[in-house]
């Protein structure tokens, strides 16, 4: 879908604060890194957090996606069960471009996507490059649960989802190929921020035992390069997750997420005592931090700990995330890296 055509649609509350609290997350990291014996740090902290009531956050404003899988937890579901069905709701959206069914080619007309999931216990699954299977991150699951790899690419991944009973679908809408056609006529490739490129969903869910699981799945880029993998289906850049501590899930320019493998960044954070908001800054600041091609590009960070407090940090203002608890669905303005200060 068309991303300022969504943001106006979609019911907004909190408030974007731009922020330079990233610098103070810079102190926060130099006293707590080195200091914490993590086994002890971790065994504290699972005695002292309070399971909170079931929670799901998503990247962007997919409130169909968080009330699904908020209904599935409140009815007892796993975190994961309730995250494939949520995520699936994109997937299926034609009019997401950025997901599933309806998504944006590349630039030689093919719809290719990715996705991964991680789980309570540590496992994780992701395919890469698939073509004609809509519900990936239900089939990166299927990489987790029925082979002995993490990462299955292309052709072969696509065979392992007739195998497991996934149908053979076009993903390619006539509308998409129009506007590819369309494209070709420049071949400009110039990601707009907050606007064509930016509807991937990555959620994040904790369920009724206290357990937290998560999942990403997107067609990457509009109009990349054959071949090309983004940071959506690399566990630890994408998305992570550590049962212990909480998870992290990206949006935006993957190459720039995989350069600093920014989940996996902000679970360490999150395990050294930063709050997850505090956490997200930092990943944000390590990239912006770099100089200022950072103005040309959106990342956005979520992420939850483990007694479900829920943080979000971009670069750019107007991203969004969805976060539903206890019947209330919401979507909330992140905070943003003010570009003014570099
Ligand atoms: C990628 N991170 O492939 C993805 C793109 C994205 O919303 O998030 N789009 O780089």
């Amino acid at each position: 879908m068309n991303r300022r055509k969504f943001i106006n649609k979609s019911a907004v509350a909190g408030a974007g604060i731009a922020t330079g609290a990233s610098l103070m997350a810079c102190n926060d990291l130099g006293t707590s890194t080195g200091d914490v014996d993590n086994t002890a740090f971790a065994k504290a902290q699972k005695e002292n957090i309070k399971k909170p009531s079931p929670i799901a956050i998503c990247t962007w404003g997919f409130s169909g996606a968080t009330a699904k899988a908020g209904e599935l937890l409140d009815n007892g579901a796993n975190a994961l069960d309730a995250i494939i069905a949520g995520v699936a709701v994109e997937e299926e959206n034609i009019e997401n471009t950025t997901v599933g069914i309806g998504a944006t080619p590349d630039r030689e007309g093919n719809v290719t996507l990715d996705a991964c999931v991680m789980n309570s216990d540590g496992g994780c699954g992701a395919v890469l490059a698939v073509e004609n299977i809509v519900n990936v991150a239900a089939l990166a699951r299927k990489v987790m649960e029925e082979t002995p790899h993490v990462i299955i690419a292309g052709k072969g991944a696509e065979e392992f989802a007739y195998e497991q009973g996934f149908a053979r679908q076009k993903l390619l809408t006539e509308e998409r190929k129009e506007a590819w056609k369309e494209w070709l006529k420049t071949s400009d490739y110039k990601p707009e921020i907050n606007i064509e490129n930016h509807d991937t969903i990555g959620m994040l869910a904790i369920d009724s035992n206290g357990d937290i699981a998560g999942a990403c799945t997107t067609s990457g880029l509009g109009y990349k390069m054959k071949g090309r993998v983004g940071d959506s289906p690399i566990i630890g850049s994408g998305l992570f997750i550590d049962n212990e501590v909480g998870g992290a899930v990206a949006t935006g320019m993957g190459e720039e997420v995989l350069k600093t493998v920014g989940s996996f960044l902000i679970v360490e954070l999150m395990r050294s005592g930063m709050s997850p908001q505090a956490a997200c800054e930092e990943a944000i600041h390590r990239i912006t931090k770099k100089g200022p091609r950072y103005k040309d590009f959106q990342i956005a960070y979520i992420a939850m700990n483990k007694s479900g407090e829920t943080g979000s940090h971009c670069i750019h203002e107007g991203f969004t995330m969805m976060r539903y608890q206890n019947k209330i669905n919401e979507n909330i303005l992140s905070s943003f890296y003010d570009t003014k200060n570099s």
